[in-house]
């Protein structure tokens, strides 16, 4: 069961999407009504959606030919980092000039209790499926990062779990670490979507299968794969230290990592298309432009 919010009439309505594909309206325009509901009516998530599973409420056209828009409009879009071997290699690989030759603060992240997690988008900078994604003009080593996220109560409860890119600059990160909030927040270097699976109706989160293709001219210049079995964490440790004397807000979502990096000689260029798919929520896909053609 996933909820996915389409436009209609330039509004946009959430609608609950059952295994079949098939699209049902909600009265919700997002999941934080969606979750003020539950709680009043004390329904758990996957049995609220389910009430409005009825022949009245089938959205007439097909789930590929709606206008999805962002399934959940978060008000802030957290990450952690370095969670996975891969990420941690690719790290190294960066902060050492691609020498590998001594220890670095990404191997102590990894090993150390406390989780790196960074400030990665507000919901207004978010690009929703489809959407263009920004590429800065000041890196030449630039990635997609395809990653699970986790949709949060304020509360901190696990309402759900969407697809996440973390864009990335792989040299500036590399450069200085202290130059990460410029390697990950530019204009439109986030996406979200396509959907939100709703936590109860995965059976195991640490057996979700995670995907990204990007193609060029038509062809596929990179594939890769993973599985949330590969995360070092457990998802509750990430949650709980966003949470630690933090507010967060209902819809909050936090990107838990990636494990997939394309060749370190590889970097995404203008035209370039991105889909990152994960079990049961879908594919999230995005073409790539300077983020300079995207200003409004
Ligand atoms: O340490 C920098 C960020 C790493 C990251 O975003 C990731 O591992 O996904
Ligand atoms: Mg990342």
């Amino acid at each position: 069961m996933r909820l996915v919010r389409f436009v209609e009439n330039g509004l946009p309505v959430l609608a609950v999407v059952t295994d079949d594909d098939r699209a049902y309206r909600t009265p919700f325009d997002g999941m934080q009504a969606f979750m003020k509901e539950a709680r009043l009516t004390g329904l758990q998530p996957e049995a609220l959606a389910e009430s409005f599973v009825t022949q009245e409420r089938l959205v007439g056209e097909s789930l590929s030919s709606l206008k999805l828009t962002v399934p959940v409009e978060a008000p802030e879009v957290w990450a952690a980092g370095v969670t996975y071997l891969r990420s941690k290699e690719a790290r190294n690989y960066e902060a050492t000039d691609g020498k590998l030759d001594r220890e670095t603060f990404y191997d102590k992240v990894y090993d150390a209790p406390r989780p790196e997690i960074f400030f990665k988008s507000t919901g207004a900078r978010l690009a929703e499926p489809e959407e263009t994604l920004g590429l800065r003009s000041d890196s030449s080593w630039q990635v997609p990062e395809p990653e699970l996220g986790i949709v949060l109560g304020s509360d901190s409860t696990v309402w759900g779990y969407t697809i996440g890119n973390d864009m990335s600059c792989r040299d500036i990160e590399g450069e200085n670490p202290l130059y990460l909030p410029q390697a990950k927040i530019w204009r439109k270097s986030c996406s979200i979507g396509p959907a939100v699976r709703l936590a109860g109706t995965v059976s195991d989160p640490y057996a979700l299968e995670i995907t990204c293709r990007i193609e060029r001219d038509g062809q596929e210049v990179f594939r890769g794969s993973a599985s949330t079995g590969q995360l070092k964490r457990k998802l509750d440790e990430l949650v709980h230290y966003l949470s630690l004397d933090n507010e967060l807000y209902d819809g909050t979502v936090l990107l838990t990592g990636t494990c997939i990096v394309p060749p370190n000689d590889f970097t995404l260029q203008e035209g370039d298309r991105i889909i990152i798919g994960i079990d049961g929520i879908g594919e999230l896909a995005n073409p790539v432009a300077p983020a300079s053609s995207l200003v409004k």
